[in-house]
């Protein structure tokens, strides 16, 4: 869990400083990492308020993205698991690096998949397709609801031939063990389809979370594949990273989130921007602390 140092201290005395709420603030430290309690009492005192009250928060000024937008150097960004170089061997590929940021840690790749290997997973997932779900925060329950309009399936890991040899690829590109990986989600989203920003990762303080890492742990990573070329739109975004990597027919985008010491990168916050012209197929693994499934 972080601690209030000196960055922290900054951040509580300017975001006093520039009229946001209480709320807003403990929203964001929770974001970040902290435990409930420790935040509100934090932010109590920077108010100059008793830690302990229940008293009334001052007026909501600021939003919680432009605090969480202060708060990110508290992250320690150790490094990524994913090998250096321009050209990194994938198991039984050659993968291109196209462009690494460090902070967020974000790497795009050309070529994680053929053009033939793209058309077989679309081919083999198109008649199988399910209206996609989300993660209830509060309940942990998969929901429909209306900021993912998109539809999608899951494979079970090493399922068949093929999808094995895709979840191998995809672990040794992450160099991240196999076994901690997820089953790979395909996701079709039509014209005007979406998925509206958000984390990967299950934000601990909501009670929902704890039903989906209790196994396997949190989330740590996730590689979104394009299938296909997307002619308009449809780009995966990074709004508090001020990026946008576009859908490139094979390519792909990788994105990392918990570091060793178990923080949460809010910087990585992402989402599909909307489809404006044609439809969009992705291929999405996330891996986790430990073996899943
Ligand atoms: O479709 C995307 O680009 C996208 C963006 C962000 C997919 C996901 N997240 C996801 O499936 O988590
Ligand atoms: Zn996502």
């Amino acid at each position: 869990m972080p601690v209030v140092d000196a960055s922290w201290e900054a951040w509580l005395s300017s975001n006093v400083a520039r009229g946001c709420s209480v709320d807003s603030m403990i929203d964001a430290m929770v974001q970040a990492g902290f435990a409930t309690e420790a935040a509100r009492a934090e932010v109590r005192r920077a108010f100059g308020m008793n830690p302990a009250d229940a008293g009334a928060a001052p007026a909501a000024e600021a939003t919680e993205a432009a605090l969480v937008k202060t708060a990110p150097q508290t992250y320690q960004y150790d490094e990524s698991p994913v090998a250096r170089g321009n050209v990194i061997r994938a198991h039984d590929r050659d993968v291109r690096v196209l462009m690494r940021c460090e902070r967020p840690q974000v790497i795009v790749f050309g070529d994680v998949l053929s053009p033939d290997e793209c058309d077989e997973m679309i081919e083999r997932s198109r008649h199988r397709l399910k209206r996609s779900t989300t993660v209830n925060p509060a309940t942990g329950k998969e929901d429909v609801i209306r900021n993912r309009t998109s539809e999608g399936i899951w494979y079970q890991r090493g399922e068949d031939a093929f999808i094995e040899k895709m979840d191998r690829r995809i672990s040794s590109l992450m160099n991240w063990p196999v076994e901690n990986g997820e089953g790979l989600q395909i996701l079709h989203y039509g014209t005007t389809g979406e998925y509206r920003p958000h984390f990967d990762y299950f934000p601990p303080d909501q009670p929902g979370s704890a039903v989906h890492t209790a196994q396997g742990g949190q989330r740590v990573s996730t590689l979104v594949i394009y299938l296909n070329d997307v002619p308009d739109g449809g780009e995966t975004i990074f709004p508090e990273a001020g990026m946008s990597v576009a859908a490139v027919k094979g390519g792909a985008v990788y994105f990392r989130y918990m570091n060793g010491q178990r923080q949460l990168d809010p910087l990585t916050l992402h989402g599909g921007a909307p489809v404006l012209g044609g439809d969009k197929w992705i291929m999405t693994k996330w891996m986790r602390e430990r073996a899943y499934g």
